[in-house]
């Protein structure tokens, strides 16, 4: 006899005497133990820069929407975020606002996710250019405001916001150029990605010209699954703010 003709039998007698599994109860999905304060999907670029962090954490968690629409409610729902701003991360026991708190607080979480690089040189420069992005290019924000459903392609780009544009292809080219690229740091995205996601998306609406290499990369952010996935919700918002609904 054969392994394989013995084997059958018994298999199919240990099927006999097996009673059918119960039908098992579907339990109801966990409720994710973090939720992320977050306001337009179209317009708030600290919310995507947020959001996109959390997700390249790999923490589940629940979107809690500011309405940009119904003054109660938003003043209720700003109280989750003491700054009074969003994005804000509420995660066992922890309440973390502005994205690079945010990003430090997941890195420390998530070890595994490598939201920074692993090399302590490029994780310096990751956070420095990181810091930059948060507390500068005022100009850059105030004249080519986020606005994933526009496309603004003849958009006059305003003088004082050049500095800042030639200043983040500066940084975006040294980057691609230092680790290879597609991403800033190398192979995996990470933090430094998430924060400038939101300038990506500006240099598309508002088609700002930039060198082979930035655009370059310009495609790789938004190839990234979960940037069309915020798109694809942000063109599902029904309210607009019309200041902030330019063309030109
Ligand atoms: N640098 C801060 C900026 C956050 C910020 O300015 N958030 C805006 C929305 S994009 C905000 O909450 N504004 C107050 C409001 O929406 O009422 C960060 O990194 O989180």
């Amino acid at each position: 006899m054969t392994v394989a003709s013995r084997a059958k039998p018994t298999a199919r007698k240990s099927a006999k005497a097996t009673p059918p599994a119960p039908a098992r109860k579907s339990k109801p999905a966990a409720k994710p133990s973090a939720s992320l304060t977050l306001s337009s999907k179209n317009y708030s670029s600290w919310s995507l820069r947020g959001w996109l962090l959390a997700r390249f954490a790999g923490l589940p968690f629940e979107e809690v929407m500011l309405p940009t629409d119904d003054e109660s409610a938003r003043k209720e729902l700003l109280l989750l975020a003491p700054s009074i701003l969003v994005p804000c991360l509420r995660h066992e026991g922890a309440t973390v606002w502005n994205t690079m708190a945010i990003a430090e607080y997941l890195a420390e979480a998530f070890p595994k996710a490598g939201l920074w690089p692993t090399d302590r040189v490029a994780r310096a420069h990751a956070r420095a250019i990181c810091g930059e992005m948060v507390s500068g290019f005022a100009n850059l924000r105030a004249s080519l405001p986020m606005n994933l459903k526009g496309h603004f392609p003849r958009h006059k780009i305003w003088a004082g916001a050049k500095p800042d544009i030639e200043r983040i292809s500066e940084i975006w080219s040294e980057c691609l150029a230092r680790y290879g690229g597609p991403y800033l740091f190398g192979a995996k995205r990470c933090a430094a990605d998430a924060m400038f996601a939101p300038v990506v998306t500006r240099f598309l609406t508002y088609d700002v010209p930039v060198n082979a290499a930035c655009l370059g990369y310009c495609d790789t952010i938004s190839a990234m699954p979960e940037l069309q996935e915020w798109i694809a919700a942000a063109r599902l918002e029904p309210d607009e703010i019309e200041q902030l609904d330019m063309d030109f």
